[in-house]
């Protein structure tokens, strides 16, 4: 089995769609699409949807982590994204819903903040080649209207990214809770692990913010289940609006 694998440049539930299938054995190959244009191109190949991954699989066109683990889980049972015993289940997938619906759009909202877009010669590290047969600089070059309007699709504003940096110190402790009940961070790595460690990856590529992450459970967990995560962003948040991470770290 081999699967295709549609995505945008950094995009974290991209890193969580990949790193199931290796877990589960499968060879994928990567296609990166422009942010935004992506829409019309998912349109074009027949995915009903408009976010990515988008992943063709064995005749299938899924898209959202989640309808990918379970359709891999049915697909191939071997090794298991959620483990057999029920009451446990339960709780990886309590913990894949949070991570999804909760912590995955911190990340993807700051990553469109208007002081991380004024930074953007530094997303050029989270390409994975040429787009379109674009050279990864030109593309960050002439990225500044995508950028804006992708901002506008997340609801990235000022006020929303400052109260999800607000929210981080409590969202960074429910997971060091969720690895210290044995949900995620235990010896098999399930479906929650992949889904909370790819956002909190993501967040350690953001200078702002490794101090508050790294040293911790979650920051840990991040880096063992997501070693390498291509991309870099230098500091460039305000200072008001990290203090209350700065607080905790
Ligand atoms: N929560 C879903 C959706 C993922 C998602 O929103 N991906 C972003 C990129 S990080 C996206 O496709 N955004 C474009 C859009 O919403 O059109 C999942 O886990 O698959």
């Amino acid at each position: 089995m081999e699967a295709t694998v549609y995505g945008v440049p950094g995009s974290h539930p991209v890193k969580a769609a990949l790193l199931m299938l290796d877990h589960k054995g499968i060879r994928a190959k990567r296609i990166d699409l422009p942010n935004v244009l992506h829409r019309p191109v998912l349109r074009a190949l027949g995915f009903p949807g408009s976010t990515v991954p988008a992943v063709k699989l064995a005749g299938r066109k899924l898209q959202t982590t989640r309808a990918l683990a379970r359709a891999l889980e049915e697909a191939s049972p071997a090794p298991p994204l959620y483990p057999s015993d029920s009451p446990l289940r339960a709780r990886v997938e309590e913990a894949e819903r949070w991570g999804d619906e909760v912590l995955q759009a911190v990340p993807r909202r700051l990553s469109f903040s208007s002081p991380i877009r004024r930074r953007r010669s530094d997303f050029v590290d989270f390409f994975e080649g040429p787009l379109f047969g674009i050279p990864p600089h030109v593309a960050v070059a002439t990225a500044a209207p995508l950028l804006a309007a992708a901002a506008r699709l997340n609801g990235a504003t000022d006020e929303t990214v400052r109260s999800d940096l607000a929210a981080l110190p409590g969202l960074l402790d429910h997971v060091d809770g969720l690895i210290g009940a044995g949900v995620i961070g235990g010896p098999e790595r399930n479906a929650a692990d992949f889904q909370i460690a790819a956002s909190l990856r993501l967040l350690i590529c953001f200078d702002d913010l490794r101090p508050a992450i790294e040293g911790r459970p979650a920051g840990r967990l991040a880096q063992a289940v997501v070693p390498d995560y291509a991309g870099h962003v230098g500091p460039g948040l305000p200072a008001d609006w990290l203090a209350p991470l700065r607080a905790t770290a």
